[in-house]
């Protein structure tokens, strides 16, 4: 039957003339896993490991022998900025969010040393997903305030683990922060490129509102219910944007090594404006080529790689994109170098993306947060604030200059809108506006979207920026006047 078939007609699954066949499956194809990570003893002195903050990733062991790796991480429970002005109790690995990053060499005997900081309040262990055995740590290392543990593991598989606590309530101790990385590398280590970096996406809960002033508390029924207040790399909005960004040249290759500590979402990381050369996806041995966006589990993590030809800004992202632009899950990596017209043409067109209230650096809206916290919130404190977050929020319409855009959006500069009812700018933000609308002796006939996302003083903020700038008529919005305007029903269309 098989020989009439081959006489009759082509064989469909015979390949062209010149091509290769696929290299067989056999056993070596695969690295065996833990089956064969074990190389024997470790060998020489103990080595102490190099342990880094994100977004910084310790150097390639270049070993090629198994070694003994002493591992010491300290649990420390501290109040940090979650974002501008807003202040969250982190419990963390070593005092950063993600944590200190681990990298040893398949074959090495990990020997974990685990202090929790006298001071702190809560008892915490690790879980790695890189040790096999039941736990994966977590019950030998349970360590209350002021005490230490230890236990020792030999690091049978290669690849890219997280890390976490696993003390009850376990949600609750990753959503404060308590997660990181460690990379198992392969025998013949990672091939060199240019840059590595660290980042960690997590899930946040906080009882206020995303950018509600002052300390926010953890809200247990949101994590249960799923509905993040703030979604995050390295857990910090703006940890990676503006001064703080990712930075590398073109003609470079940069690889990231990204996890995912949850507590309950998946991300879809996406890099705008760039194509995953390799994926290690899972953070596994094999790599998938050419990749836009690779989905990491909550508890899981992948290695990217890409090389750069173009300068500029590119943004990273979590690509389910409302996590992105309304609770914080953006980063950013700039690469400089001399222009490539010949591979793309555009002008840096990064403002789109970053200005949907993702700006970094917003210094003014820190210090406009602690003043009002404090009582003495000035006039120009909160016009300086305000300036910061009209360009992230209204500028894209409304346009830097205040001038709008003729015929399309009316203009805030010298407008009569204002100067007839200044006070009215706090219901057009918070409801929107639609119908015909007269500014300046011209006719609108669109529609402004409500900024209901904005947090009281934000209104507040702006309010008073745009009562004060380009002729307008002055005065201040306060935060209580966006409080009441906030919770009146929006009025009905066409209110000229
Ligand atoms: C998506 C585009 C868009 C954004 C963003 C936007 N606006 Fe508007 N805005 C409009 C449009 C369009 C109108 C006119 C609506 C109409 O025709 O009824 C308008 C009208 C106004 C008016 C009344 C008319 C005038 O020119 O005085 C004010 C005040 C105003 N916007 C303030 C703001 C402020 C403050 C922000 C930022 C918090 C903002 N807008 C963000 C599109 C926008
Ligand atoms: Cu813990």
């Amino acid at each position: 039957m098989l020989a009439m078939s081959a006489g009759c007609r082509p064989d469909p699954n015979a390949l062209p003339a010149g091509v290769d066949p696929p290299p067989p499956v056999t056993a070596d194809s695969d690295t065996g896993g833990s089956l064969k990570g074990d190389f024997g003893p470790p060998q020489g002195e103990p080595i102490k490991a190099v342990l880094t903050q994100p977004p910084l990733v310790p150097p390639a062991t270049g070993r090629s022998a198994p070694a003994k790796v002493i591992v010491e991480l300290e649990v420390q429970e501290k109040e940090m900025e979650i974002s501008d002005g807003v202040t969250y109790t982190f419990w963390t690995f070593g005092g950063t969010v993600p944590g200190s990053f681990i990298r040893v060499r398949q074959g090495d005997t990990v020997e974990l040393h685990l202090r929790n900081a006298p001071g702190n309040k809560m008892p915490h262990n690790i879980d790695l997903h890189g040790v096999t055995g039941p736990g994966g740590g977590a019950a030998s290392t349970f360590t209350a305030p002021g005490h230490g543990s230890q236990f020792t593991f030999k690091a049978l598989n290669a690849g890219l683990f997280v890390y976490h606590c696993a003390t009850a309530p376990v949600g609750m101790h990753i959503a404060n922060g308590m997660y990181g990385l460690i990379l198992v590398e392969p025998p013949a280590g990672m091939p060199p490129v240019d840059h590595e970096y660290y980042v960690m996406q997590g899930d946040f809960y906080t009882t206020g509102k995303y950018r509600e002033k002052g300390h926010q508390p953890f809200d247990m029924d949101k994590a249960i219910d799923e509905r993040p207040t703030y979604v995050l790399f390295n857990g910090r909005e703006g940890s990676l944007t503006g001064d703080k960004a990712l930075k590398a040249k073109t003609g470079e290759t940069v690889r990231l090594y990204v996890g995912n500590g949850g507590p309950n979402l998946v991300t879809s990381f996406h890099v705008i404006g760039e194509i995953f050369d390799k994926v290690w996806y899972e953070g596994g041995t094999k790599y998938q080529e050419n990749v836009q966006t690779t989905l990491i589990p909550s508890g899981g993590a992948a290695i990217m790689q890409f090389h750069l030809e173009v300068p500029g800004t590119y943004v990273m992202v979590d690509h389910s994109i409302f996590r992105a632009f309304n609770k914080g899950a953006l980063a950013m990596l700039k690469a400089e170098g001399p222009d490539r017209k010949d591979i793309y043409s555009g002008k840096e067109v990064d403002e789109n993306y970053v200005s949907g209230r993702a700006l970094a650096n917003t210094q003014a809206v820190s210090t406009a947060a602690a003043a009002a916290k404090s009582g003495a919130l000035t006039l120009e404190q909160q016009i300086a604030a305000g300036k910061d977050l009209f360009a992230g929020t209204c500028s894209t319409c409304h346009q830097a200059n205040g001038q709008g855009l003729p015929g399309v959006f009316p203009p805030l500069a010298g407008s009569s809108v204002l100067k007839a009812t200044p006070k009215r700018i706090v219901q057009i933000m918070l409801h929107g506006l639609n119908g015909k609308v007269t500014v300046n002796g011209k006719d609108y006939d669109s529609v402004m979207p409500p900024m209901s996302q904005l947090s009281d003083d934000e209104v507040a903020n702006i309010g008073t920026f745009v009562l004060n700038s380009w002729g307008n008529p002055g005065g201040r919005v306060t935060a209580a006047e966006a409080t009441t305007e906030r919770a009146r029903p929006a009025p009905a269309a066409g209110g000229e």
